[in-house]
């Protein structure tokens, strides 16, 4: 009886163990199933298709599995198929790594319950090189990282206490490593950038490319490939040379023998990813050279190996009055200049990662050089790690323009290469992502790679079921529901139609009324240009900067004409009266105030849908979740209080009787630091000394 008892009471504490003990770092991958499922290859084995053989022996309890390497005319080598007849599964592939997405994607279908009896299914990756970018530094702090810190990177004291133990999370937990590779190769993702774009030249001594080696062997049996950002001046900085011009013999020399120490100890590395002559960065502009001069010197270099030099087109230096103009200035007339194995790489909006920009008039513009959009996972100007904000209805409104306004799928088809980058909010916090639901950005992300027909909210339901699977229909209704409204609530009190760049320092808090002594461009009085008569930032043809001209007349006379601008992209196109009537039947003031009052509004709904799901959500991730959403609430208050009041300063009229009246002062909204103090989850190290 004792005994029995003692049995039971070991049990009740695995299982409470087990239901209490999610702190999200499983991420959406499934749990094994106790069972072991019978997998046989009818092919060569390798490292990968070992994986995808685990994979379906502990994940999969559908029956047998057969993997098979098939060569089909015309079937991308990424691509796979599925067929299930009397219950007897079969995944076919090209390529092992195709065989491992196929196994990731029958599991995947198997949490979701659309497993048939008799099926088959054939999918094939859009994009072909699908990364991440880590804009981790060497000492582990990562820029724009809400997540604790880098996951590749902790070298102390860097370079001088080098040593061999000195290395990062990805030798030290290997567990968590597998995680990420997992969780990559689950999606597609086939690369990663390990390191910030604003690099440093330390990235290309002996000591960090042996780590980035290390990196390379955990990742390759996963498909994924590293690639690294380098600093334009490492022959300098690295090689001790007096120059880094690109007609240097002596600097061609030098990336010549590096791509060659690179690839002796990296086979199969990716290629560099470059920031020049950007907000400080270095570049060929500083001896007198092209961007298609700099990136060629690159390019070369890597050529031979298969490498590829994705170079950034975000030239954010003041050439034109109009930041919004740059990238396509700058880059339009070096078309045909670059090697074939350099791909210009593209913000998805003309200025900076806002919540909402019209696509970047850069795409369409280059008919003979590849560009690849650039996405921004982590969430920089959309609430840190503290606010929801589901990013997969941002990037399905980039394609649904991009593609008819500026043939983004014939264009990255012509190319050689045809890719897509998103930049990562991966951090060492226990869930990874900081907030717990911004893993659905990580997962949308690769998702739209592989597909970007996909629409937003399928993914949120995939997600969300694969994410929490005990969710009842309710209650994952009311999740999926939260995700699709929770970029356009941050949308309506951070940038109200079309209400661009009104952040504060820190790219968190609101700061309208900034008007330092910096760069005007940067400034959001630069961006909101409000006076007593009225607001927004002028960009037609007609009267302002004619940024309108730059795109497809199909959609840039839609922009330039005021009747037929929508009300989203208002005050990006056009500066209009306070008393302008919007297409919503509303003046600008009353729409405005509209906006500000429903991105509260908003706020509030999230926390009570969530506060709904109540007993159905681990308690720690819904505790952590209930205190971002407060903080993401009284943040609204604070962006909605400290606008409008900065408006109304100007114009003196009253409030709309709808609008909640202000429960800050301006001058409180002024000196808030809503940015210090961000609540921050725990990390991996944290979680395992409390448990
Ligand atoms: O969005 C801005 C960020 C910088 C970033 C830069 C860029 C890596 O504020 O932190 O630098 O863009 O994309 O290069």
């Amino acid at each position: 009886m004792k005994k029995t008892f003692l049995v039971l009471l070991t049990l009740m504490c695995v299982c409470c163990c087990a239901s209490f003990a999610d702190d999200g770092s499983n991420l959406w991958l499934h749990k094994a199933t106790g069972d072991k499922a019978a997998v046989t290859l009818h092919a060569k084995s390798t490292p990968t298709t070992d994986i995808a053989i685990k994979e379906l022996t502990d994940g999969w309890n559908g029956g047998a599995v057969n993997l098979a390497i098939t060569k089909q005319k015309g079937m991308k080598r990424d691509a796979f198929s599925i067929s299930r007849k009397r219950g007897f599964v079969t995944i076919t592939s090209p390529s092992d790594i195709g065989l491992l997405y196929g196994a990731y994607r029958l599991l995947q279908m198997q949490t979701l319950g659309t497993v048939s009896e008799d099926f088959e299914l054939t999918d094939s990756p859009f994009h072909d090189i699908r990364l991440l970018n880590h804009w981790d530094n060497l000492d582990g702090n990562s820029e724009r990282g809400y997540a604790g810190k880098s996951i590749f990177w902790h070298v102390q004291g860097f370079p001088e206490t080098l040593g061999q133990n000195d290395v990062a999370d990805m030798r030290n937990n290997p567990l968590r490593n597998t995680t990420y590779a997992r969780a990559n190769a689950s999606l597609g993702i086939n690369g990663a950038v390990l390191n910030n774009v604003n690099a440093s030249p330390k990235m290309l001594t002996t000591e960090v490319l042996q780590m980035t080696q290390q990196y390379a062997d955990v990742l390759r049996p996963y498909g994924i490939k590293v690639y690294l950002a380098v600093n334009f001046s490492s022959p300098v900085i690295v090689g001790g040379l007096k120059t880094a011009d690109p007609y240097d013999k002596e600097v061609q020399r030098w990336w010549k023998q590096k791509a060659k120490e690179i690839y002796n100890l990296i086979p199969d590395f990716g290629g560099f990813l470059v920031k020049a002559n950007s907000e400080g960065q270095p570049g060929p502009g500083d001896y007198g050279r092209t961007h298609a001069e700099g990136a060629n010197l690159l390019a070369s270099a890597i050529r031979p190996y298969g490498g590829i030099v994705m170079w950034r087109a975000f030239i954010n230096n003041p050439t034109d009055p109009d930041r919004a103009k740059q990238a396509r200035i700058e880059f339009e007339h070096l078309d045909g200049q670059f090697l074939d194995n350099v791909i210009i790489q593209v913000k998805n909006g003309p200025i900076d990662f806002q919540p909402r920009e019209p696509f970047n008039a850069l795409f369409d513009a280059l008919k003979l050089t590849a560009e690849m959009p650039e996405f921004q996972i982590t969430q920089e100007y959309l609430g840190q790690s503290n606010h929801l904000a589901y990013l997969g209805t941002m990037w399905e409104e980039f394609f649904h323009e991009v593609m008819p306004y500026a043939n983004y799928k014939a264009n990255q088809l012509r190319a050689r290469y045809n890719a897509i980058a998103g930049v990562a909010n991966t951090g060492t916090d226990a869930d990874w992502t900081g907030h717990p639901l911004a893993q659905s950005n990580w997962y949308a992300f690769g998702r739209m790679a592989w597909n970007p027909d996909l629409d937003a909210e399928t993914i949120a339901n995939e997600w969300v079921s694969l994410t929490f699977p005990k969710l009842d229909a309710k209650q994952h209704q009311t999740l999926v529901a939260m995700l699709m409204r929770s970029r356009e609530a941050v949308v309506d009190y951070e940038m109200p139609i079309g209400l661009h760049h009104q952040f504060g320092d820190s790219h968190y808090a609101p700061g309208a009324w900034d008007n330092r002594p910096i760069r005007r461009d940067w400034l959001p009085v630069f961006y909101n240009q409000a006076d007593a008569e009225g607001i927004g930032f002028d960009r037609t043809k007609a009267t302002g900067t004619d940024a309108t001209s730059q795109y497809h007349p199909d959609f840039g006379n839609v922009m330039e004409n005021l009747s037929t601008c929508p009300d989203k992209y208002l005050l990006w196109f056009h500066h209009v009266p306070w008393t302008h009537r919007c297409q919503s039947g509303r003046t600008v003031w009353e729409e405005l105030c509209y906006h500000y009052q429903n991105g509260v509004n908003e706020a509030r709904q999230l926390q009570r849908q969530w506060n709904s799901l109540e007993g159905a959500i681990d308690p720690d991730i819904f505790r952590d979740v209930q205190i971002r959403l407060m903080t993401q609430t009284r943040d609204a208050e604070w962006w909605k209080d400290g606008c409008l009041l900065y408006f109304q300063s100007l114009h003196g009229m009253p409030f709309p009787d709808f609008l909640d009246p202000p429960v800050h002062t301006l001058e409180e909204c002024k000196h808030s630091r809503l940015n210090v103090g961000l609540y921050r989850s725990p990390t991996h190290e944290e979680l395992n000394k409390v448990r």
